[in-house]
C-alpha cells in the first residue's frame, strides 16, 4: 500500500457553478480522506508560484487572471495511490475530450474553464501542499470506516 497525499483545487468556475459539494462527494465516496479544506481568493503571487512551470506558455497570464478572479476551494486528500487516482477521477485536461464519468468530462466543455486541478505526481503534490497549506491546517485523523476501506 502506498499512502499518499495530493493537492486538489476547485477553480473559480467550479465554485461559481455550485459544484463544490458534488466534487468533494466524489472523492469522499471513492474512499479518500480529507485532511485539508479551505476556501480562499488566491493572491497573484500564490497563483504564479503554483503555475510556475507554465510561466513561458502563452496561456499563463490568462490562467493566473482566472485563478485569482474568485474564490477557489483548496483540498488535501490522503489515501492509497491517491495522486494518480484523483487525476483519473478528474479526467483529461480538456473537458471536451475528458471521459464521461470524470469530473471534467461530466461538467466542463472548455480547457480554460476546466473546473478543477489535481497534482500530477507525488513530488508535485508535496510542493503544492506546502505552497497552499501550513502544517497546522492539515488534520491527522482516522476514519472509523478505515477497516471497511482497507484490508
Ligand atoms: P491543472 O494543472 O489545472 O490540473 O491542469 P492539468 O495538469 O490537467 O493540465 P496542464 O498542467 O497542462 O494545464 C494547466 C492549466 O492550464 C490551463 N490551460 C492549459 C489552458 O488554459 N490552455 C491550454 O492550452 C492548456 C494546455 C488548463 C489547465
Amino acid at each position: 500500500m502506498s499512502v499518499e497525499r495530493t493537492f486538489i483545487a476547485i477553480k473559480p468556475d467550479g465554485v461559481q457553478r455550485g459544484l463544490v459539494g458534488t466534487i468533494i462527494s466524489r472523492f469522499e465516496q471513492k474512499g479518500f480522506k480529507l485532511v485539508g479544506l479551505k476556501q480562499l481568493k488566491p493572491s497573484r503571487e500564490l497563483a504564479e508560484q503554483h503555475y510556475d512551470v507554465h510561466r513561458e506558455r502563452p496561456f499563463f497570464n490568462g490562467l493566473v487572471e482566472f485563478i485569482t478572479s474568485g474564490p477557489i476551494v483548496a483540498i488535501v486528500l490522503e489515501g492509497d495511490g491517491v495522486v494518480a487516482a484523483a487525476r483519473k477521477l478528474i479526467g483529461a485536461t480538456n473537458p471536451l475530450t475528458a471521459e464521461p464519468g470524470t469530473i471534467r468530462g461530466d461538467f466542463g466543455v472548455n480547457i480554460g474553464r476546466n473546473i478543477i486541478h489535481g497534482s500530477d505526481a507525488i513530488e508535485t503534490a508535496q510542493r503544492e501542499i506546502a505552497l497552499w497549506f501550513s502544517s497546522e491546517e492539515l488534520t491527522e485523523w482516522t476514519p472509523t470506516i478505515q477497516p471497511w476501506l482497507y484490508e
